[in-house]
């Protein structure tokens, strides 16, 4: 049995499934072949690419023959599920705010939302997505979308932050549903002077004792261009490992086998 982790797809259906090919995850007729192996996703399936919808999909196809096959596959939320789901509940109902204009729909838009994921969201779709933690620990590896502090204005322990995050999405306070957004947005706390112990803060908070985040494009934080990246990005002294390949950006869909071990 392995773990393996997938960052931000943002809608490269085809791209996943061969990337999950490559490491016996599913067969050439893309269903399950993992058996027993735990797959995690952590997030933004949508925007910015063609098939947004398409990955939520074949996600949940994979997630049924996994439980089939003694296996599991789950998901986290990303700050681009946050959007999907803001723009199909609120659409360009304005959000209060002292700084001008705002609205899901403005920001679904200037982010790389499309049309095409909207129109075929069913009910089961957003209900699915709905129930979708946003942190989880699987084994000794703290896993989240967005490489942030900002979880822990949602509750002190993992079971608080994903309750109080599940009640929100399940309501209509848009005030509350901006500041998800807003909040998963930010990044790169585990960059720089303070980035060891912001990590080491969360670990110690969440459980742990190594955080997996996609969200920050591993190129972006390397200063380097996305089709050079071969692998995850561990830093922070350790304490974190960046997966997001950068898809949409053309980098490689990396699906990374856990624990990770830097080649010398
Ligand atoms: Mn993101």
């Amino acid at each position: 049995m392995s773990v393996y982790v997938v960052g931000d797809v943002h809608g490269h259906r085809d791209a996943l499934v061969d990337a999950l090919r490559a490491e016996g995850l599913v067969d050439s007729d893309g269903n399950w072949a993992g058996v027993d192996d735990r797959l995690w996703f952590l997030g933004d399936f949508t925007d910015r690419g063609p098939d947004g919808v398409g990955v939520i999909d074949l996600v949940r196809q994979l997630q049924a023959q996994a439980a089939e096959a003694g296996g599991s596959v789950q998901m986290l939320l990303g700050n681009h599920e946050i959007l999907l789901l803001g723009m199909y509940h609120f659409g360009d109902r304005p959000v209060p705010s002292d700084f001008g204009p705002r609205s899901f729909a403005r920001s679904w838009e200037i982010n790389g939302g499309l049309l095409s994921d909207q129109d075929r969201l069913t009910p089961e779709h957003i209900e699915w997505l709905t129930e979708r933690p946003l942190v989880a620990v699987d084994e000794d590896h703290l896993l989240l979308h967005s490489d942030t502090l900002e979880y822990l204005d949602w509750g002190e322990d993992l079971e608080s932050i994903n309750a109080t995050a599940h009640e929100i999405l399940s309501g209509s306070n848009i005030e509350a549903w901006w500041d998800v957004w807003r909040r998963m947005t930010t990044r790169y706390a585990f960059r720089g002077p303070d980035g060891e112990e912001n990590a080491d803060r969360l670990l110690a908070a969440l459980g742990g004792s190594r955080i997996v985040h996609g969200h920050s494009v591993i190129a972006d934080q390397l200063g380097i261009h996305p089709t050079q990246i071969e692998g995850p990005y561990l830093y922070a002294g350790g304490k974190a490992l960046g997966i997001d390949g950068g898809l949409f950006v053309g980098g490689p869909c990396l699906v990374v086998k856990l624990p990770f071990e830097p080649e010398d």
